[in-house]
């Protein structure tokens, strides 16, 4: 029975690259959702190391923030014994995935993504392939594991549109082999603004360390950051078009306290910027303060992250090679 119960559960993957320390952007927007859909969900989270090095890294950099952010979603909260926590490059079957699905992707629809024109703009001198076929790679992870649903934030909507129109034209040239997903967008948090920059989204490249808070930054660093950020004249902590450094400071108190912005508004009228971002800052540390000490934790025991996403690859492994079966065998590879 439980068997079966487990079988009807919809299906929900994400990722998250070890491009950088884990942001509150990153957090806010998809991470922190991942752990409350692991009860009426199978869900599968992976660190998408192999989408990490279309921008240049560092190899120890990266092995070490690999381990890092696996240790950081777990500390989280995702419970590897309810959810399939792994990482992208021990499961073959996605650059196998890769390959084929870059064949069903046309390079006009590539030339569209704004990711790809931000993120060349941003690294001039490295504007590999690898860039441009991301969105493959990513309709790959997405459609090895038959997903339903993709929680994500607003800045992944096109690449999520994308997986959706491959799946539809593999479906239609071969018949039905892949699930076509759906985006899964947090109400409050989908999109995260840099602190100095409202306009701009939170990000791990961001040159000005202000305007970034990362989930393992200490409590004062946290509280110094949130007390420099950019706001307006106007001296009243309102929900209004125009005003983005408090509307991006009230949905981060919203996301943190769970408190809606007409509460937030009434508990802060008459008290002036300095006071709301104190209290945001707080409340953001003390929010962040137990996934911090569960992530030292974590850190210390090495032997356990390793047990962890080795079963996690293999679990993973064995759902993704039937799908990367299925597709072979519809697009015509001879069988081994
Ligand atoms: N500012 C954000 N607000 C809400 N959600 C966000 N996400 C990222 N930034 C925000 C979501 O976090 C998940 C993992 O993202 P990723 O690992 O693909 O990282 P990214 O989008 O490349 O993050 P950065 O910080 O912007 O890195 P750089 O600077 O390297 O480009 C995704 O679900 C994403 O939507």
């Amino acid at each position: 029975m439980e068997n079966q119960a487990q079988e009807r559960k919809k299906i929900i993957f994400s990722g998250i690259q070890p491009s950088g320390q884990i942001t509150l952007g990153n957090y806010l927007g998809a991470v922190r959702n991942w752990t409350q859909l692991q009860e009426e969900y199978r869900c599968i989270y992976s660190i998408v190391n192999m989408h990490a090095i279309t921008v240049r890294q560092d190899p120890a950099q990266l092995r070490q923030r690999t381990l890092e952010a696996y240790a950081l979603i777990l500390a989280c909260g995702i419970d590897p014994e309810k959810s399939i926590a792994f990482i992208q490059s021990h499961v073959k079957e996605h650059a196998e995935a890769n390959w084929a699905l870059a064949c069903y992707t046309q390079f006009g629809e590539l030339s569209r993504m704004t990711q790809f024109k931000d993120k060349s703009a941003k690294n001039p001198d490295n504007i590999n392939a690898g860039l441009f076929t991301y969105p493959v790679l990513m309709a790959g992870d997405i459609l090895l594991y038959q997903t339903d649903l993709v929680p994500v934030g607003l800045d992944q909507k096109q690449h999520l549109e994308l997986a959706r129109d491959v799946a539809i034209r593999f479906n239609g040239q071969h018949g039905n082999t892949f699930v076509v997903p759906d985006g899964y967008f947090p109400k409050v948090g989908a999109k995260i603004a840099s602190l100095q920059d409202p306009t701009k989204k939170m990000s791990k490249s961001d040159p000005n360390p202000r305007g970034c808070v990362y989930i393992l930054d200490p409590p004062e660093t946290i509280l110094k950051k949130f007390k420099s950020a950019v706001t307006d004249s106007e001296a009243q902590v309102a929900y209004r078009e125009g005003k983005d450094g408090i509307n991006n400071l009230m949905t981060i108190y919203s996301c943190v306290t769970g408190e809606t912005f007409e509460q937030i508004e009434k508990d802060f009228s008459g008290k002036g910027y300095g006071d709301f971002k104190a209290a945001v800052g707080q409340a953001v540390a003390d929010h962040l303060a137990p996934i911090r000490d569960q992530y030292a934790r974590l850190m210390a025991d090495k032997a356990y992250l390793e047990s962890c996403y080795r079963a996690g690859a293999q679990k993973a492994s064995r759902i993704a090679g039937r799908t990367l079966e299925k597709v072979y065998k519809k697009i015509g590879f001879l069988p081994q």
